[in-house]
């Protein structure tokens, strides 16, 4: 067993029935160009949590473990895309209008893929969803199970939306969730640090938060 050192108390794991999850890390949120950038959004705040996501995904793809990614966008022809979603906030650019890196967050362009920096390897799953969270509309839970994972590493962008709307649905379902505070990123760094607080606060409603210092120490000592 793997102890880390985490806020509320000390969050224990097998990693063999531990995945890590990289929410979004996707051009269209983290380059310019893209659809963080249409909605007014500075996209070089998120930068900062690529070089600690890179050591963790390494640490976890050293050790054979688990590593999904997730990607935010919709098909083509935006068959799954509600109206709300397209008009919410009225961009200059919506979801499907044709930008700098192609058709903004549309599945098949430039600007919906990873960042090369921390982009899947091989055998990793990539998992496309049309939501926030991660198990709406998708077949992440049946893939967990699968393999008998009981414990999620969260890390990506956003805190507040993508990675908190994650953390959220995978406690109701009974896994247990560790979020990285410094491999998750926000456009607003007041909403980045109250997600963290609330995955953490009443003993742990939502999950457990430490960093990857922490982490990639306790996976060293586990073995
Ligand atoms: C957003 C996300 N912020 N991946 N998506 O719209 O957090």
């Amino acid at each position: 067993m793997t102890t880390v050192s985490a806020e509320p108390f000390e969050f224990v794991c097998d990693p063999k029935t531990t995945a890590l999850v990289c929410i979004d890390f996707q051009r269209d949120f983290m380059e310019p160009g893209g659809f963080g950038e249409s909605l007014g959004n500075d996209v070089a705040t998120l930068r900062v949590a690529i070089e600690p996501a890179k050591r963790v995904i390494e640490a976890f793809r050293e050790r054979g473990l688990m590593v999904i990614h997730t990607r935010e966008g919709h098909r083509p022809d935006l068959g799954d895309l509600f109206p709300a979603k397209r008009d919410r906030g009225n961009p200059s650019l919506r979801i499907g209008d044709a930008g700098p890196m192609g058709r903004l967050l549309t599945r098949g362009s430039a600007g919906h893929d990873i960042i090369p920096e921390l982009y899947p390897i091989e055998g990793e799953v990539v998992l496309d969803k049309p939501g926030k969270g991660s198990f709406y509309a998708t077949d992440l839970e049946t893939i967990l199970r699968a393999r008998g994972i009981t414990h999620l590493v969260l890390i990506g962008v956003t805190t507040e939306v993508c990675v908190q709307t994650t953390a959220r649905e995978a406690n109701d379902r009974g896994f247990d969730c560790l979020i990285l505070s410094d491999c998750t990123g926000s456009y607003f760094p007041e909403f980045h640090q109250s997600a963290l607080a609330m995955f953490s606060a009443q003993g742990g409603i939502v999950g457990w938060v430490t960093d990857s210092d922490a982490l990639l120490t306790a996976l060293d000592k586990g073995e």
